[in-house]
This record gives structure tokens, sequence and C-alpha cells, in this order.
């Protein structure tokens, strides 16, 4: 085997070790569902085998369907998430055996595939990406259902390095064009093509994400009650809903306590805040007299190296992601603290751009000029529009494989139970350009 079959191989084991793990528990909490947004987590895990069988064996090896009576269970855009508790979905065991079928044939493809075939699902393995960022990303959307189950202990508690750097409030980011997207990232997703120039003017954006400490004093302020600060629609929301802290902190005493994975301890405020939502992001920028950063001033800020012209794929260059540069990939179940990752910093400053929590931005999602759907509409194309905003960098909960300084992610503006924070920026005054 070549060495880029068996880093598929191997990412392709490493992925479903942690679907399979997250997924080891009794049959009632893998079949029940814990939130109307969440799907029943044995659906998750069917559904990633049931895209594999369509991607890998069908699309691009030709293989016949295995069960195609079960495509439509496990179609995202034929059943919303809160109704797919009554779909006829595969039982645990099923479940299991049925992805561990697709999963050896898959195997066998990738032993027998000709990886410089010029076929776009085959060259460079990209098939086989898309189905290991895929199932990355629902591994990310388990642990949130897990975490709304209350459930403890499902992700290790691992060491993470203390918050050490000291540095500015915020880095400046000059006047000028750079390169946004990507054409040469083989397993970039369509939304993340084509690589195009964008001109930003000068302007400056938070050195870090903010803080539980930041964050509890916008609350201490009457943040949460004090209209000026929310867009119409994120003051309805708010009052509506009657929210006055991130999602699953609590009010004790003069103390704020999170339930993290089923269990309160005091919120630790030299952590990135995170269980936020874009209104509430946007309202904190608001008050801390900034806003939101553009997808492109973020783009700009964590992988633009202006000296070499050159965008990285991560914001200390080359390098794969180690857990001295980044907290990505489950290592703990949380975001570091501040500071924890000076080496990660990009080449303007900006540290803990990837890893530790998604940031919101100020953009909704959408194509770029150029933008064609690849493979298939449905993963990108039909989300484009002013319904869902941006979000970049990757958590805790993502994986390496999938996050990179082009990487987007999206959701509603509403959503809080994903493992989310935000950064802050403000345009450059022309005394300080
Ligand atoms: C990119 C995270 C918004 O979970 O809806 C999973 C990823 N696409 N299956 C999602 C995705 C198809 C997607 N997000
Ligand atoms: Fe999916």
């Amino acid at each position: 085997m070549t060495d880029l079959k068996e880093r598929i191989a191997a990412q392709l084991t490493a992925v479903r070790d942690r679907s399979l793990g997250y997924t080891a528990a009794e049959d009632d909490l893998l079949v029940r569902q814990h939130s109307p947004l969440m799907s029943p987590l044995v659906w998750d895990l069917a559904h990633v085998g049931n895209y594999e069988e369509l991607w890998v064996l069908r699309a691009a090896a030709g293989i016949t369907p295995l069960r195609p009576e079960i495509d439509d269970i496990y179609d995202a855009f034929k059943t919303p998430r809160r109704d797919r508790p009554a779909l006829p979905f595969l039982r645990p065991t099923e479940a299991r055996d049925y992805i561990g079928g697709v999963r050896g044939r898959v195997l066998d493809v990738l032993d027998a595939v000709d990886l410089a075939d010029p076929d776009p699902l085959r060259r460079d393995g990209f098939v086989f990406g898309l189905v290991i960022q895929h199932e990355h990303q629902h591994d990310e959307t388990m642990l949130a259902t897990l975490q709304l189950a209350g459930r403890p202990g499902v992700v290790r508690d691992g060491d993470l390095p203390p918050g050490l750097s000291a540095g500015p409030e915020e880095v400046y980011v000059p006047e000028g064009e750079f390169l946004m997207g990507t054409d040469s990232l083989p397993w970039a997703y369509d939304n993340e093509r084509p690589a195009h120039r964008v001109d930003l003017p000068a302007y400056w954006i938070d050195r870090l994400p903010v803080g539980n400490a930041a964050y509890a004093a916008f609350i201490e302020d009457g943040g949460y009650h004090d209209a000026r600060w929310w867009t119409p629609e994120g003051w309805r929301w708010r009052q509506e809903n009657g929210v006055f802290a991130p999602l699953f902190w609590t009010r004790d005493g003069g103390a704020w306590w999170r339930t993290r994975f089923g269990r309160p301890e005091p919120v630790p405020m030299d952590e990135p805040v995170q269980h936020v939502c874009w209104y509430e992001a946007d309202a904190y920028a608001r008050w801390a007299g900034k806003r939101l950063p553009t997808e492109a001033e973020w783009e700009k800020a964590c992988g633009w190296d202006a000296a070499a012209g050159r965008a990285r794929p991560y914001p200390w260059g080359e390098q794969d992601p180690t857990p001295e540069l980044a907290n990505l990939g489950h290592r703990a179940a949380r975001p570091a603290p501040l500071g924890a990752y000076p080496g990660g910093a990009s080449p303007y400053g900006a540290e803990q751009m990837v890893g530790d929590v998604w940031e919101w931005t100020a953009t909704w999602f959408d194509g770029y000029p150029g933008f064609r759907a690849f493979p298939y509409r449905e993963y990108s194309e039909v989300f484009f529009g002013k319904e869902y905003r941006v979000l970049r960098g990757g958590s805790w909960a993502a994986d390496p494989a999938a996050v990179r300084t082009t990487f987007r992610n999206w959701d509603y503006p509403i959503r809080r139970q994903i493992f989310t924070g935000f950064r802050c920026a403000r345009t450059a005054s022309p005394e300080e350009r």
C-alpha cells in the first residue's frame, strides 16, 4: 500500500473507533431522542455508514447497493431531526453490523483503487476524505447529543496545557489583499473553493477568543437586559426564550456554575466561553465596543502569511496539529485556558484560532465567486443564503482531519448546544493605520 492509502486506512479506523466508543452504551440511550434538535444516536451511527455506502461503494466504486431500502431513513433531507425518532431506523446491533459490513467493502475498494485516477472522486482519495470528515462531523454532533443527555464520562479528560501566553488584547491586520479559500488542498470541501483574492481594510481582531470572565462581566453589566446591544431578532430571541447566560450555565449565590456532560462545576473563568448563540456573540461584541469579524477577516487573521504571499493551512504553518499547537481531537471535554497555545499563533499573532471553540463570524453562509457544487448540492449549496452564519476554526470536539484555515462550518444563529464561542474585531480608525 502507498503512504496515502495507509494514512486513509488509519484515519478510517480512528474515526470509527471514536464513533463506536461514543455509542458503546445501552440500547435505550441510543434509540431515544434526547432533544428535538438532535437525532437518536444510533441514527447518526448508521447514517455515517449509509453515507459511506452511497459515496465510496456506489458512487466511486459502482458496487450494487447493500440495503437500498434504508436509504430514505438516513437521508437527512427527508426527515428533520425532530421527526427522526419515529423512523424505522436500524436498532443498535443491526446498525453496527451494517456499518461494519460497509466498512469491510470500503477497505477492499481502498486496496484496489488507483488514487492517481483523474476521476475527481478517486483522485488523491477525495471520496475517502469526504467520508472521514463526514464521520468526524457526526462524532461532534453525537457529543453535543451526549451532553444534552447529561451523559458523564464519554470523553477522556486528558491534560491540556496551562494558559500561559501574555500579549496584547488585539492584533493588527493591515489593509490589503489576501487569498481566501483554496484550489489546492485535496480534501477541501466544495464550499472552500475556489481560492479568490479579497481586499480588506485594516482591522483589529482579538488575540484570543472571548473568555468566561469577560463574558460574565457582560452578564453582570446587565447585557442580557439591555436592548441596545442586541439586533431586533436577537432581542426577540432573548425575550421569548428567557435567556440570561450561556447554555448549561446556572447561578448559585454569587457564583457561576456550568453543567458539563452531566456534571456541575464552577465555570472556569480562564476558558473561552462556549455554548453561546450568534445573537449572544453579536450582542457581547457591541457591548464591548466591537463587532464580530467577517468570515474573510477571520480567515486572513488565521492563515495569511503576507511576507510569503501565501495562505497557511494552519495558523502556525504546514505542520499537522499536535497537542502543543491546538486543542483538537477530543483530548479533553473542554476548551483549553486562554493563552494555552502561544506556539500555535498565526502570522499576525492571533492565538487559538484553530481548536478549542468554533467561532461565530458576522457572515452568512454562501458560495464563493465561482462556486461549483461537488460532489452533491446538499453538502453546502442548499444552505446558502441568509439563514446560517459561518463558524470557523473548529472546536476541541473537532478532528484535525476536518479543520484547517479554509474550513467552513455553519449553523442557525440560535444554535447553542454546539461547541461554539467567538472573538471580536473592529475596523482600524484612520489614526491607527
Ligand atoms: C457542516 C456541521 C453544518 O452537521 O449539518 C453532516 C455537516 N453534512 N452531514 C451538519 C454534515 C452532512 C453539517 N455541518
Ligand atoms: Fe451527515
